[in-house]
């Protein structure tokens, strides 16, 4: 039933969680559907098109209940976007230090989708909601899944601030398909340039309130803790929650550990983050000296950059590190040990492959 390709490769299987290996996600501009990583935190509920609606409440004028058919009647957009799980590149700092209870994601919990749906601001404003006249409050999603945690059962959600708003868009379509059952069928939330964690799947409610979503995922997972606090001593009050990705790249290729013959080779990458990507250098001996890459030109405000150099080694071992900058000038950290939290999460330290050549 859910149909994904032989190299989708899962960390769980219930709830279904995975993805491919990074040769795989550099070979595409866009990853295929059956390619894209899946970060469930339930199972994938089966939802009736007829019988669907989606509830807009809280803060609004007019409460909404809309079907499918009244969706399609709004004005319909695309927006080409990567979708990243804070997660993703956990596995690397499991070296410096245990991280317990999460799934030790390596390079796969990222992708790139073109989407379509319609916009967030379209639902808000039929509800009543001009978006520019609120100055503060937030928007909650919530979804049709049911999460069993601690002896209790709620669905998943997750909320963004209102200036985030007029970016969103409400996906019905993936790559010109309607959403697959695991990415949220018949609709999500997407929200370009955040955690993915805020993309909520299989999208039953919007509620506009004063105060951030009181789900689980938002009040207690996905919260940014300092390299030295740990579990026993977590305050998860004061713990920032989660929103805006930083700028982040990976080697697609050559592979890591790959042996390659002397003559000029191509190194390749990906580079995102909340903000534009300006700029990508590269490394071959581990960060102590730098040279340029070359960006392919952008394909919209949230797309990843693809990049890649051509370079002549001489035979020899070499460490390719990838070193990405935003339109803000932030950068990647060079060491591990700078990202590193107890949580695993939002790991954007430069990214490394040792190779050999000759
Ligand atoms: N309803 C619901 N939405 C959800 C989740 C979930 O478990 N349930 N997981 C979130 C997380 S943590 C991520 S990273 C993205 C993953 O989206 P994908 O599975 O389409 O790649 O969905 C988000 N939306
Ligand atoms: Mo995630």
């Amino acid at each position: 039933m859910i149909g994904k390709h032989p190299a989708f490769t899962a960390y769980l299987s219930d709830p279904l969680n995975g993805g491919v290996p990074l040769v795989e996600l550099g070979a595409h501009p866009l990853t295929p559907n059956d390619r894209f990583f899946v970060r469930s935190h339930g199972d994938i509920p089966m939802l009736s098109p007829s019988a669907y609606r989606l509830r807009v409440d809280g803060r609004v004028r007019v409460h909404l209940e809309l079907s499918l058919p009244a969706l399609a009647a709004l004005p319909q957009h695309e927006l080409t976007a990567v979708l990243q799980c804070a997660g993703n590149r956990r596995v690397e700092l499991l070296a410096l230090g245990d991280i317990p209870d999460e799934i030790l994601w390596d390079t796969e919990g990222v992708s790139s989708a073109h989407w379509s749906g319609v916009r967030l601001s379209d639902v808000l404003a039929l509800a009543g909601i001009d978006l520019p006249r609120f100055e503060t409050g937030h928007i909650a999603f919530e979804g049709l899944d049911t999460i069993q945690k601690d002896d209790q059962t709620f669905p998943y959600g997750g909320s963004i601030p209102l200036d985030k708003a007029g970016d969103v868009l409400l996906a019905t379509h993936m790559n010109g398909d309607p959403l697959p059952p695991e990415h949220g069928f018949p609709l999500r939330a997407l929200v370009p340039g955040w955690i993915g964690a805020r993309s909520v799947k299989w999208l039953g409610r919007i509620s506009v309130q004063d105060t951030p979503s009181d789900n689980y995922y938002q009040t207690r997972a996905y919260r940014h803790f300092a390299p030295y606090d740990r579990k026993e001593t977590a305050d998860w009050s004061a713990a920032p929650m989660l929103g805006e990705l930083p700028v982040n790249s990976l080697i697609t290729a050559p592979a890591a550990n790959a042996n390659l013959p002397a003559g000029e080779i191509t190194v390749q990458g990906l580079a995102w983050g909340g903000r534009p990507v300006e700029r990508v250098d590269l490394s071959t001996d581990g960060g102590a000296t730098w040279g340029s890459t070359q960006l392919a030109p952008a394909d919209g405000r949230w797309n990843w950059r693809r990049w890649s150099a051509r370079l002549h080694l001489p035979a020899g071992n070499y460490e390719l590190t990838a070193r990405a900058w935003d339109s803000a000038a932030n950068t990647q950290p060079d060491q591990l040990a700078v990202v590193w939290n107890w949580k695993g999460y939002m790991n954007n330290a430069c990214h490394r492959a040792r190779i050999q050549i000759g």
